[in-house]
C-alpha cells in the first residue's frame, strides 16, 4: 500500500528535510504534494531524484491526501491543518500551535509511541519542540529505571531552529565581524554571530521565554508524569545545525554512571559517545548535523547529590527535533493504525 502525502512549508528549513527524509527512508508514497506560499507555488523542487511542482497551500485541497506534515509557522497551522484534517488526512503538525490542546497527542515515537492513537479525535498529532525531542528520547531509559524527580537543563541551541532566514542572518554577521562590515540584526535582537543570547521566543509573565516552558509542559504532557520537575533555561549559540543540551538530573533511585551509560547504549534512537578524554564526545558539528540519533556524552555522578546524574546532549534539531520525528511519526501511523 502506498499513501499520499503533503509537506506544508516545503521551501523551508525544515519542509526542506522532510521531503529528503521521506525519501531516504523509502516511506511508501503514492502521490507527494509540496506545498508552501503563493509566492514559491510553480517552483520545482527535486524529490528522490524526480522533480515535483510546489503548489499554493492556500487553494490546495486535501481530500486525496492521507497523511499532511505542516511546517509553515504556527499561524498557518491554525488555519489550514484543522481544513486538511476535515477533509480527511492525518495531520502531523510540527509548530506549537496544537501541542498542548488535550484533544491532540503530543507523539516521540521512542518514547509514548501509544499516545499516537489518539490522532482520532482530532485528526492531528503534534511533533514536540526540537529541544524537548532530543532530551526526552535520552531521559526515558533513565526515568523508566530510577524516576526522574527533577532536571536542570541548559540548551545551546543552533539557528536553524529559527528557519532559513536565521541561517543567513549567522553566515552575514560572521563575515561582518571577521570582515569588518555592518552587523545588521533581523532575526534576532542582538548579534548571534559569535555571541550566546539567552532568549528564544517570546518572554512569558514569569521571566522564564516560551522556549523554556515549552520543555516544562511538553515533558509533563509527553512523559504522562507532572512530578518530573523541569528547570530550563535556553541559548541560542552560533551553530548552523544541531543543538546540544547539558542536563544535570536528579533521581528517585541512585543510579551510577556506569548504569546509565548501558541504559542509554541499549535505548531506541540513543547513541552513546563517552570516551572520557579528548574528543571522546558528541559535538554538533561533528555528529549531530545531518544525522538521526540522539547522542549522549560526558555521563557522570554529581558531585553534590548523591541522585544526581549529568551528561551532555546532542541531535540534528531540523532532522530528530522536527522532520525525522515527523516522518517516523507518520511510519507508526501507517505501521499501526492507517
Ligand atoms: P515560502 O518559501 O513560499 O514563503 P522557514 O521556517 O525556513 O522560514 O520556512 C517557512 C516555510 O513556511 C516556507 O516553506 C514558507 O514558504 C512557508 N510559508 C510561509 N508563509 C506561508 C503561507 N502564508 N502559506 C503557505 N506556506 C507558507
Ligand atoms: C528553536 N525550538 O530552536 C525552536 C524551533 O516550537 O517548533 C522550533 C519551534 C517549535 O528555535
Amino acid at each position: 500500500k502506498s499513501y499520499n502525502v503533503a509537506v506544508v512549508g516545503a521551501t523551508g528549513a525544515v519542509g526542506e528535510v522532510m521531503l529528503s527524509v521521506l525519501a531516504e527512508r523509502g516511506f511508501p508514497l503514492g502521490e507527494l504534494y509540496p506545498l508552501a506560499s503563493s509566492r514559491s507555488a510553480g517552483q520545482q523542487v527535486a524529490v528522490g531524484g524526480q522533480s515535483r511542482t510546489i503548489q499554493d497551500l492556500a487553494k490546495f485541497d486535501f481530500s486525496q491526501v492521507d497523511i499532511a506534515l505542516f511546517s509553515a509557522g504556527g499561524s498557518i497551522s491554525a488555519e489550514h491543518a484543522p481544513r486538511a484534517a476535515a477533509a480527511g488526512a492525518v495531520v502531523i503538525d510540527n509548530t506549537s500551535c496544537f501541542r498542548y490542546d488535550d484533544e491532540i497527542p503530543l507523539v516521540i515515537p521512542e518514547v509514548n509511541p501509544h499516545a499516537a492513537a489518539g490522532y482520532t479525535r482530532r485528526g492531528i498529532i503534534a511533533n514536540p519542540n526540537c529541544s524537548t525531542i532530543q532530551m526526552l528520547v535520552a531521559l526515558k531509559p533513565l526515568h523508566d529505571a530510577a524516576g526522574v524527580e527533577r532536571v536542570n537543563v541548559a540548551t545551546y541551541q543552533a539557528v536553524s531552529g529559527s528557519g532559513k532566514p536565521a541561517i543567513e542572518e549567522l553566515e552575514r554577521q560572521s563575515r561582518a565581524m571577521l570582515e569588518g562590515g555592518e552587523v545588521a540584526c533581523h532575526a534576532y535582537p542582538k548579534p548571534i554571530g559569535f555571541n550566546c543570547l539567552p532568549h528564544i521566543d517570546d518572554f512569558q509573565e514569569n521571566g522564564y521565554t516560551k522556549e523554556e516552558m515549552k520543555m516544562v509542559w511538553e515533558t509533563a504532557k509527553i512523559l504522562e508524569d507532572p512530578s518530573v520537575r523541569m528547570n530550563p533555561t535556553a541559548v541560542r549559540v552560533p551553530v548552523f545545525y544541531g543543538h546540544s543540551e547539558a542536563l544535570h538530573i536528579e533521581t528517585r533511585e541512585p543510579i551510577s554512571a556506569e548504569r546509565a551509560r548501558q541504559l542509554l547504549t541499549a535505548a531506541p534512537g540513543v547513541t552513546v559517545l563517552d570516551e572520557r578524554g579528548p574528543g571522546g564526545y558528541p559535538t554538533a558539528v561533528t555528529e549531530g548535523a545531518g544525522t538521526d540519533p540522539v547522542y549522549v556524552g560526558r555521563i557522570r555522578e554529581d558531585l553534590t547529590h548523591e541522585r544526581g546524574l549529568d551528561f551532555w546532549v546532542v541531535s540534528d534539531n531540523v532532522r530528530k527535533g522536527a522532520a525525522l520525528n515527523s516522518v517516523q511519526i507518520a511510519e507508526l501511523l501507517i505501521g499501526e493504525y492507517i
